[in-house]
């Protein structure tokens, strides 16, 4: 069967090529989005909406968000130290 052998080719080929890249995911991942790259409407805060583009920031919001005005000044976002390792 031609298409049965060719389906295991991909299979292999799939799985060398998964196996020979680097993980970089999580590397990226753990680094802190800036203030800027987060402000995604350029207004000076960062709203829960702004904040759900990194999950680590939207879970860390509430945290950040010292008067619970549901936004983000320079100053809450100062506070953000994402652990590192
Ligand atoms: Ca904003
Ligand atoms: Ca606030």
């Amino acid at each position: 069967m031609i298409r049965t052998t060719m389906l295991g080719v991909i299979a292999i080929s799939g799985i060398a090529t998964t196996a020979a890249q680097p993980v970089q995911l999580a590397q990226a991942s753990a680094t802190a989005p800036s203030f800027a790259a987060l402000d995604a409407n350029h207004d000076g805060k960062i709203t829960v909406h702004e904040a759900s583009a990194n999950d680590e920031m939207f879970v860390a919001f509430k945290t950040l968000d010292a008067n619970r005005d549901g936004e983000l000044t320079p100053a809450e976002f100062a506070a953000y130290a994402p652990a590192k390792k």
